[in-house]
């Protein structure tokens, strides 16, 4: 792993990327590798309406400094501490704890950071030494606390735009919708879709503000789009132009949604997974009215102590049950979500590990492979049974997105993740019955370009692999993807120059999320630059493995996540 060069603020997510490198560049971090203060986040929503009070044993700050202190906690540090300091990938910073420590202890730990993990907001020049000042004072007063967010306020944000009676009642357009793309335009609040087939761009669609993640309805009629400012677009795809039919913000900061799969209830339900509050919301599949809301809060899986923040990460929708499984950041559990009854709602609680991120299906749909990144583990749910399957310990910091399954010339069906701590692939057997001895074990470690992986991907038609590391340090890594070839995992890998195929000018040019086409013959990738920069999309030949296809326009602007409405809906991958 080349990853040495260190430092990094909890916003650089959020800022343009040119400043990023900027920063990278301005100050040393001995211990948390670049990829990973990369990953930290933007600003986390929601400052403005927490509500300031002051501690009287803490020290003084004035009305004007409170709110200053405050926008910049929720900016560069609620993304590892929590809203509400109690702790997540950072240490908790609650008052019974810094008042202890004292301003000048906190002083230097701000300004100079931690072998754990903490940045050097102050010699990095990132903050000055009177903010250093002002966050040392400020994180000795209890935590300004975000409004919730309930059902009141999510009906006042609710919009049908148009009403299902109204909608079409067939595919107004001739586009193949099965091969249509949706494409996350980061920066913008937009998604692109993209025909698949003729490579144009059919429609720009505004959505929330730093789009996440789509999804598809398991009709593949309806498209929805979660911001993380937590609202939710739905999209119908049979309009003559595609566009909004309904919305909804279902909080103040969120990541996930999915819709309904199960025999009977097909585009009946969606829900989306909150950051804050912490809760879920079940809705209805084709107007987005809010029906259930349930709250996420309570005790940790391990230490079993109180959590008032636990996040909502990846959500799937079971193939096995009526049933979502919600991944609760963390607390570290995963919840089955029986939405049979929303009335009398069962969840079966599964006991995993912290902290619950990202995920996917096995092959079979049946086995559901999740990432407890802080733990180095692959967390294993049986949805047939709704218990856990397995517990498998793998590199620094996985993140499979939704992983990559593929048949082992040697260990049968598998399912693969990379990490953005090092810079290796974990392949764990998933064929508990016809490979028993493999099933839930890491059987092989492949070794790619670097760490700072996000995602990986192949097809079932695919002999191909493809391993990306958008976040790694090295531009000759980032800008890149490696492929290994399946029949033969042994040879070396390939590296494919992702980013100089697009020939694009200035910028940080991140090569970000493998997709395949229905047919299962073309990758597409992003290459992602700063908002002002150029960036564009990639498409490779998966035989030839040569450039097929560059896709530049203006309206393209930080594409990141893309989501073939075929295989999104039929979750292959
Ligand atoms: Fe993501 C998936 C959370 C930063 C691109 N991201 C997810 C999921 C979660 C999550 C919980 C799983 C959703 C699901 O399956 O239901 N992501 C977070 C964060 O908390 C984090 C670290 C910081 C933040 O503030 O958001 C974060 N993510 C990023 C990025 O910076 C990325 C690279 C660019 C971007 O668009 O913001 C990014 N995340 C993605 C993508 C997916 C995703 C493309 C879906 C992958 C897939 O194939 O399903």
């Amino acid at each position: 792993m080349k990853n040495s060069k260190l430092v990094m603020t909890g916003v650089v997510l959020a800022l343009s990327m040119a400043s990023v490198n900027v920063m990278a560049a301005s100050g040393e971090h001995p211990n948390t590798p670049e990829s990973e203060m990369r990953y930290k986040g933007a600003p986390t929503m929601g400052a403005d309406s927490a509500k300031e009070t002051l501690t009287p044993k803490a020290p003084p700050l004035t009305k004007k400094e409170f709110t200053r202190a405050k926008q910049i906690f929720f900016e560069r540090c609620a993304g590892c501490h929590g809203v509400l300091r109690k702790g997540a990938t950072g240490k908790p910073l609650t008052p019974d704890i810094t008042l202890t420590k004292g301003t000048d202890y906190l002083k230097a730990f701000i300004g100079y950071g931690s072998p754990a993990g903490m940045p050097n907001f102050g010699s990095s020049g990132q903050l000055s030494e009177s903010d250093v000042d002002l966050m040392a004072r400020y994180l000795q007063h209890e935590p300004p606390v975000p409004p919730e967010w309930g059902m009141k306020e999510m009906k006042s944000s609710w919009k049908v735009i148009v009403p299902p009676e109204k909608r079409p009642k067939k595919q107004m357009n001739n586009f193949n919708l099965k091969n249509l793309f949706s494409v996350t335009l980061r920066d913008t609040g937009q998604v692109a879709l993209i025909d698949g087939d003729s490579k144009k761009i059919i429609t720009i669609v505004d959505t929330g503000y730093a789009v996440h993640i789509s999804r598809l309805s398991n009709s593949g009629r309806y498209l929805f789009v979660i911001g993380r400012d937590a609202k939710v677009n739905l999209i119908d795809l049979w309009m003559e132009k595609p566009d909004n039919v309904a919305e909804i913000k279902v909080g103040m900061e969120a990541r996930s949604v999915e819709t309904s799969k199960y025999k009977g209830y097909e585009d009946k339900y969606a829900i989306a997974g909150s950051y804050w509050p912490p809760q879920y919301t079940i809705m209805d599949g084709d107007t987005l009215e809010p029906l259930k809301i349930v709250s996420t809060r309570g005790m940790t899986v391990d230490t079993q102590e109180y959590h008032p923040e636990p996040r909502v990460a990846a959500i799937v929708a079971s193939h096995q049950h009526p049933e979502f499984i919600v991944n609760v950041k963390e607390t570290g559990k995963i919840l089955m979500v029986n939405y049979s009854d929303l009335d009398n709602l069962k969840v079966t609680t599964i006991d995993a590990a912290r902290y619950l991120h990202d995920g996917g299906w096995d092959s079979t749909k049946r086995y559901f492979l999740t990432a407890a990144n802080k733990s180095n583990k692959i967390v294993v749910v049986d949805s047939k049974t709704d218990k856990l399957a397995g517990i498998v310990e793998v590199g620094k910091i996985p993140h499979p997105g939704r992983g990559a399954n593929f048949e082992d010339p040697k260990y049968g069906p598998v399912w693969a993740t990379s990490h953005l701590g090092d810079d290796t692939i974990a392949v764990i057997g998933t064929d508990p019955v016809g490979h028993k001895k493999y099933a839930w074990k890491v059987v092989r470690t492949l070794k790619g370009q670097g760490g700072g992986s996000l995602f990986i991907k192949t097809h079932p038609k695919s002999r191909h692999l493809y391993v990306d590391t958008p976040l790694n340090p090295e531009t000759t890594n980032s800008q890149t993807v490696a492929v290994f070839d399946l029949k033969n995992l042994d040879k070396p890998y390939k590296v494919l120059p992702i980013a100089k195929w697009a020939n694009l000018g200035e910028g940080p040019k991140r090569v970000v999320q493998p997709e395949f086409n229905k047919k299962g013959d073309e990758v597409w990738f992003s290459v992602w630059s700063g908002k002002k920069q150029e960036s564009a999309i990639v498409i490779v030949d998966d035989k030839t493995l040569k450039l097929k296809k560059v896709i530049k326009d203006k309206r393209l602007v930080t594409p990141t996540g893309k989501f073939n409405v075929y295989n999104t809906m039929h979750d292959i991958y």
